[in-house]
């Protein structure tokens, strides 16, 4: 090319404003932008209502957040269906209604922003919709009530979940922790080593109980009622309650260790739950002795509230049971893992179920499971869409900053004393683990608080369920000191019998 052209082309193009390449992320923004607002024109005037892409702050303290995965019903398009979701869980329903005021539209929801690519939807809730005295249910029936029924959604997942520090004031968090229960058994940096009885059911209350001295003699801490354990005809309540004492007082003789028995108290009505709790509680355990199991999501949030305002000097333990119709990750209509512990950790519950991230027998993700426990034991907690500080301190309580100094103690992570932490609430972690896999869960979970219990991880050894208990005991040695428990089982019988009889695939 000769020289002038070149140079022409030269002059030409210092002319042209070099036009900054357009980062990728900015183009997918900007084209999902162009297309969300071409969506936005095919609303109709009800939906229009439930939609305001341009929506300043929504972290501005007075919207609750949530994201889901949508995918749309009833060939209508994508925000369509997000504006009909966020209509049903708020003010809304599928007409407009003549009866609206100018301030129940200050109550819609609104979606907010939308991602085309994975189905995503983020919608605003007015904290105002909410029961004001702290009512996870209440926050549950909305957004994840009608809304999973409606038709104009073939898939509706809540992912994640945020509060904003007002709304959170209201509610009451975790009081008895596992710090608590770790200061009660005098066990720190290691899992609290807990077990189910199993069978799950059939034993009489005297053998339920001798299978619980069984684990406790082995050096296990924490035994826990299985989930439907109740007032089964051979093996009345109190019964079970009054044999389950005199075992533990036996085992703590024995052993010098403080011993801890997680009870079911779920039950068929109020007055018959506290009447669980109240008999446990004047059967003469000592206080740190005893927690109340409940089956969360069959028994409902009302219980786990109830619990938790009633004794808060107990550590209340959240079982899941049922959970998987809404979590599990092949079910495209529900919530999350993370959602489900959020809100446990909300209603104040000391520990949930978190899962075993594919370690154990149920099926969870790492990912899923893993998050979900981190940000529930975490001040600080980020959740899969949403930085999730969990509350903000008002700067004259100067109670909640002697909490947070105490509780930073214990806790290596507040990150600033700004934040008032809402007490962490502990992963439990079951579901068809044993000793050969503690380390393994351990390495995915990147830290040791919390409760594992294993019920056939401990009842299925050779040699029983005190050998059972040793193993486990022995397995968490050995992690402790960074020996494989290969090597280790080399001088514990009972750990080798238990790698034995575990690593050969189950018939
Ligand atoms: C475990 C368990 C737990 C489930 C709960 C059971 O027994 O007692 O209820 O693990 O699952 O009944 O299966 P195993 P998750 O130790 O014998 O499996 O913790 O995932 O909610
Ligand atoms: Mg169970
Ligand atoms: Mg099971």
């Amino acid at each position: 090319m000769n020289k002038n052209k070149s140079k022409s082309v030269k002059i030409k193009s210092k002319n042209i404003k070099k036009k900054k390449p357009v980062s990728k992320k900015n183009k997918t923004n900007k084209q999902t932008m162009n297309s969300a607002n071409k969506l936005v024109r095919t609303l109709n005037s009800h939906q229009l209502a439930y939609v305001n892409l341009d929506l300043k702050d929504p972290q501005n303290g007075e919207y609750m957040l949530c994201v889901f995965h949508l995918i749309p019903g009833k060939n209508l398009n994508f925000l369509q269906a997000s504006a009909e979701v966020s209509a049903e869980s708020s003010t809304g329903t599928n007409f407009p209604v003549l009866t609206e005021t100018p301030f129940s539209k200050k109550l819609n929801a609104l979606v907010y922003k939308i991602d085309l690519k994975k189905n995503l939807v983020w919608i605003a809730y007015p904290t105002r919709l909410f029961d004001r005295i702290g009512n996870v249910q209440n926050i549950l029936t909305y957004i994840v009530g009608n809304t999973l029924g409606m038709k104009e959604i073939i898939a509706l997942k809540l992912l994640d979940v945020w509060f904003p520090p007002a709304m959170l004031e209201q509610y009451d968090g975790p009081s008895y922790t596992i710090d608590d229960m770790r200061k009660y058994l005098g066990v720190y940096n290691r899992p609290i080593l807990g077990t189910i009885i199993k069978p799950k059911m059939g034993l009489t209350s005297s053998e339920y109980a001798e299978v619980c001295y069984d684990f406790w003699v082995g050096g296990g801490d924490f035994v826990k009622n299985d989930e439907p354990q109740a007032n089964q005809d051979f093996c009345p309540y109190e019964k079970m309650v009054e044999h389950v004492k005199k075992a533990m007082d036996k085992a703590v003789k024995e052993t010098g260790q403080k011993k801890i028995h997680s009870f079911n108290v779920s039950a068929p009505d109020y007055d018959t739950m506290i009447q669980r709790c109240e008999m446990i509680r004047s059967a003469g355990f000592e206080k740190g002795s005893y927690a109340f199991l409940i089956d969360g999501i069959t028994a409902g949030w009302m219980a786990v509230q109830t619990l938790r305002r009633k004794y808060p000097d107990v550590f209340i333990h959240f079982h899941r049971a049922g959970h998987g119709a809404f979590t599990r990750k092949e079910n495209p209509i529900g919530y999350s893992v993370l959602v489900l512990s959020k809100f446990a950790r909300l209603a104040g519950a000391s520990g949930v179920h978190t899962g075993t991230a594919g370690v154990g027998k149920m099926s969870g993700t790492p990912e899923e499971d893993i998050t979900a426990a981190q940000n529930i034991s975490r001040v600080q907690a980020k959740g899969h869409f949403f930085e999730q500080n969990w509350s903000k301190i008002p700067i004259m309580d100067k109670d909640a900053i002697k909490m947070i100094n105490t509780d930073r103690s214990q806790q290596s992570i507040l990150e600033d004393d700004e934040w008032r932490g809402m007490k962490k609430c502990c992963p439990i972690i079951s579901g068809g683990l044993n000793p050969t896999l503690l380390k393994p869960f351990i390495d995915v979970m990147e830290n040791t608080d919390f409760i594992t219990t294993m019920g056939a991880g401990c009842h299925a050894h050779p040699k029983g369920t005190t050998a059972g208990a040793r193993a486990l005991v022995q397995a968490c040695e050995a992690y402790t000191k960074k020996i494989p428990i290969e090597k280790y089982a080399k001088t514990h019988k009972e750990l080798a019998e238990a790698i034995k009889f575990f690593s050969k695939k189950k018939k």
